[in-house]
């Protein structure tokens, strides 16, 4: 049976790879941080099968420690402080677990002889890294550009990736992720914002939505499909870099136009109102990514389109906010 061990299991993502690597027939650690983490039981009723270690990024010892007891064939290092709009005014402690980190959990595999023990690692790299992006659409060589500190993090963990596998020999592959969502996205980014607001608004439960720039582009697809991506990254005999994306561009305003189209509202202009607080210092402007090397080299194909993804969001939450109001 094979042994994973998956940082960030809290996460959108950690749920997705842990549903799949359970099917996979792995035996499934998870890293949780924290004397009393508030998603421990989302995890545990989620995927019961993960058996959870305490640790923290910050904190080397405890990925030892954690490395001991799980002992495993594959590594996914999930966990970072994933927010964009966080990271400015966060932008210290963003560098020590997004950026940081990642050289804590690279080297505790080291440590812990992960070559001798072939012993496979993943690092959760980002298209936020292409920020200002020099080349569209965005490829594994497209020159790195980033705009914001959390890019800047993801830079040093995926150069310190690529650093350790080819200074030690780690069987390390970094996946460049562009945007993917799911009803598991977090509250505080833009489609699961946009999601929750529509299904409110059309159970009469909220009467306005404020966002930011409506004008940024993004290469949204779903969160499922991508974690099937870090995966078949890992079955392969040599480690590399690959960008995974749908190659399909939406503005915000493409997203809102969806979301309020499958409630049946097809004019959003007097429910959404623009909030300079929700504008960023710098913005990433256009994300679009070509995946042809990890379609080709992985076999990897995206199964969930924009319009199917945002459905799906949006049903999830009419759902979810119903039982909230008790109806
Ligand atoms: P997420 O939902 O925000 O999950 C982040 C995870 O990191 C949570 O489990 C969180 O645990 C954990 N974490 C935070 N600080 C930690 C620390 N000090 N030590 C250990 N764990 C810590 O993010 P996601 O969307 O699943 O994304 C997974 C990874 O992919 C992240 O690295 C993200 O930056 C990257 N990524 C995401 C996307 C995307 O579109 N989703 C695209 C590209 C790359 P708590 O619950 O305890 O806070
Ligand atoms: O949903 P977002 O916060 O995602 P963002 O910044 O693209 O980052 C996500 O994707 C990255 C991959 O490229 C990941 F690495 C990262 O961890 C994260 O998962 O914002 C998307 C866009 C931005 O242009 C933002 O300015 O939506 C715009 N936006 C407009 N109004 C807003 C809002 N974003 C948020 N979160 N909230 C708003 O009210």
């Amino acid at each position: 049976m094979p042994r994973a061990l998956i940082t960030g299991i809290t996460g959108q993502d950690g749920l997705y790879l842990a549903e799949l690597l359970l099917g996979e027939g792995y035996e499934v650690f998870g890293l949780l941080r924290g004397q009393n983490n508030p998603k421990r039981p989302l995890v545990e009723t989620t995927v019961p099968g993960v058996r959870l270690l305490t640790g923290d990024l910050a904190d080397l010892s405890s990925l030892l420690r954690a490395l001991q007891e799980a002992q495993p064939d594959e590594v996914y290092n999930l966990g970072a402080i994933s927010f964009v709009a966080y990271s400015w005014e966060n932008a210290r402690v963003t560098s020590e677990i997004t950026g940081l980190g990642v050289l804590n959990m690279l080297e505790a595999v080291r440590l812990h002889g992960g070559r001798e023990r072939g012993v496979r690692f993943y690092q959760a790299s980002s298209s936020e890294m292409f920020g200002k992006v020099q080349e569209v659409p965005q490829r594994e060589s497209t020159l790195l550009w980033p705009r914001s500190p959390y890019g800047v993090a993801k830079v040093y963990g995926h150069h310190m990736t690529i650093n350790y596998r080819e200074s030690y020999g780690m069987h390390a592959s970094s996946g460049i992720l562009f945007n993917h969502e799911s009803p598991r996205r977090g509250p505080e980014f833009v489609t699961r914002k946009v999601s929750t607001a529509v299904a409110r608004v059309a159970l009469g439960l909220q009467d306005r939505l404020v966002l930011g720039n409506l004008d940024a582009q993004r290469d949204w697809g779903f969160a499922g499909d991508y974690v099937d991506a870090m995966w078949r990254m890992l079955q392969q005999d040599v480690a590399d870099d690959y960008v995974v994306a749908t190659g399909r561009t939406h503005s915000i305003r493409d997203l809102l136009d969806a979301a309020f189209a499958h409630v049946g509202i097809d004019d959003w202009s007097g429910l959404v109102h623009q909030d300079p607080a929700f504008m960023r210092p710098a913005e990433v402007d256009l994300l679009v990514g070509d995946a042809t090397k990890a379609r080709t080299v992985l076999g990897w194909e995206p199964r969930v389109g924009f319009d199917e993804l945002v459905a799906m969001m949006v049903e999830h939450d009419l759902a979810e906010q119903r039982a909230l109001a008790g109806r």
